[in-house]
């Protein structure tokens, strides 16, 4: 991705998942945004986009962090948000594990608490353990949890998957985690 994509994908980012009064609008139901609306906003907020880019930084995203409706005419980030977002998605039966990557110093206290969700709305859990790390790695030095979805799911707790594969439930409990 170029320089350029990256800091205009942060920017949509933010807008589309915490702040976007930032460009005075708001999200409508499920997270949606109508795209002229948000064009025009990052215009007349010195971000200008096009429509092309913003179609290529859709495509190209590393993460698909961005999905279009059906025809087009709308965009939502797929997860990751801080505002209170219906995205409608399904509770699905987790495979026997998940992965959760973080930082060694935060290990003392998650030990304590299980994995809490704190700035975004549920914990986030990956499909695999090398994504895990790349997760982590954001934080410091990295180390994967595994997380015993499977026995979770039997307990009661509800897991959620994003359309780009992250997958989320509301906490964890220290009592499923292994590698501590
Ligand atoms: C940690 C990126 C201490 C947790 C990624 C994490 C992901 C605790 C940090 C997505 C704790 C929160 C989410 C506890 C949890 N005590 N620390 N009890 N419970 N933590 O960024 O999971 O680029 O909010 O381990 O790819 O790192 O945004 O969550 O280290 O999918 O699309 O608190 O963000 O995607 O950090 O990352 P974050 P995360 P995007």
């Amino acid at each position: 991705m170029k320089r350029e994509d990256i800091q205009q994908s942060k920017f949509l980012s933010l807008i589309l998942r915490h702040r976007p009064e930032r460009v005075g609008i708001q999200l409508e139901a499920g997270g949606w945004v109508e795209v002229d609306r948000l064009l025009t906003a990052c215009r007349q907020h010195g971000m200008p986009i096009d429509r092309a880019t913003l179609e290529r930084l859709v495509k190209t995203n590393d993460k698909q962090r961005f999905a279009f409706n059906e025809d087009g005419s709308k965009i939502r980030a797929n997860q990751g948000h801080s505002l209170s977002v219906n995205l409608g998605l399904k509770p699905v039966q987790p495979p026997l594990w998940l992965y959760h990557g973080t930082a060694r110093q935060f290990l003392p206290s998650i030990e304590k608490q299980g994995l809490l969700k704190r700035n975004r709305h549920h914990v986030h859990l990956s499909g695999d353990p090398q994504t895990a790390i790349r997760v982590g790695k954001r934080h410091g030095r990295p180390v994967v949890l595994k997380v015993g979805a499977k026995e979770m799911a039997a307990d009661g707790y509800t897991f959620y998957r994003s359309d780009n594969g992250v997958w989320l439930t509301k906490a964890v409990p220290p009592r499923y985690l292994e590698g501590l």
